[in-house]
């Protein structure tokens, strides 16, 4: 088998995205994988789904919450890119025939009302540049089969990234107390998981900062305007034909997918 490079590796994670197949991860056949690489086939892979049309509106976080990290086995946040086919407008049934193996959380998504850039950013700058908060549910996929993976892995994955939603009403940041925002998701009218904002780093804002802080490392900045998903609130459940998934959010309102 050929070595693997940065470029091959972007693309091949992007060819399994587009034929609907998952496969073993990276860092099976390529043990020298470490973070510095996986963040520079994240930016590839990024570089190439510009280069077909797609445009960058934001970034999301993975593996914030423990519930989340817990699940993955994987004991480290990670930042990853959003771009416009990423969304799935409210309302539409989430289209499954273009994803692998669909699980969905929900999100505390901020829209940003300023630019952000790191280093030293705190909870408290951050959410100053926050211009809205939304209700969120990330439709996540991984192109790793059984989504079983290494940290370096997921993040040349860009975060399991699929599709998302987001509220159609955004609150001001200073209208919620977002560490006591209470968060109950439930599949098809049942309740699974519960948790509050706090989940998320401890405020979604320290996440926000910690995503400000890790781009800043790599030269990036988050954007005005950008979206960016905190991260998975609790852990994900998998999509199925026969039951939406619903989060309502105690300030932030509430929000379902299905197939
Ligand atoms: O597949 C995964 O769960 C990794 C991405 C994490 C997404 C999140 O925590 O929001
Ligand atoms: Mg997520």
């Amino acid at each position: 088998m050929q070595a693997w490079t940065v470029e091959r590796a972007a693309e091949e994670l992007l060819r399994r995205e587009d034929k609907r197949i998952d496969g073993e991860p990276l860092s099976d056949t390529w043990p020298e994988l470490d973070l510095e690489t996986a963040y520079a086939v994240q930016d590839e892979t990024l570089r190439l789904r510009l280069a077909r049309g797609e445009t960058l509106i934001g970034v999301k976080l993975g593996l914030t919450s423990r519930a989340k990290q817990q699940r993955m086995n994987v004991d480290s946040p990670l930042v990853a890119w959003l771009t416009d086919a990423m969304v799935l407008p409210l309302g539409v049934p989430v289209p499954t025939h273009k994803l692998i193996h669909p699980r969905v959380e929900p999100e505390i998504a901020f829209v940003m009302g300023r630019k952000l850039s790191g280093p030293g950013v705190t909870a408290a700058t951050a959410i100053c540049a926050v211009e809205k908060v939304f209700a969120g549910l990330e439709v996540i996929d991984s192109r790793y089969r059984d989504f079983r993976f290494t940290l370096p892995d997921v993040v040349a994955d860009n975060a399991s990234s699929g599709l998302y939603v987001t509220g159609s009403v955004g609150r001001s940041p200073d209208e919620l107390d977002l560490a006591l925002e209470g968060c109950v998701l439930s599949v098809g009218g049942s309740v699974v998981y519960t948790a509050t904002g706090a989940a998320v780093q401890g405020h979604p804002a320290e996440a926000l900062a910690l995503a400000a802080n890790t781009l800043a490392r790599r030269g990036k900045r988050i954007e005005a305007g950008w979206v960016v998903l905190t991260g998975g609130v609790t852990d994900a459940v998998p999509l199925s034909a026969e039951a939406p998934v619903s989060v309502d959010f105690a300030g932030l309102g509430r929000l379902t997918v299905g197939s």
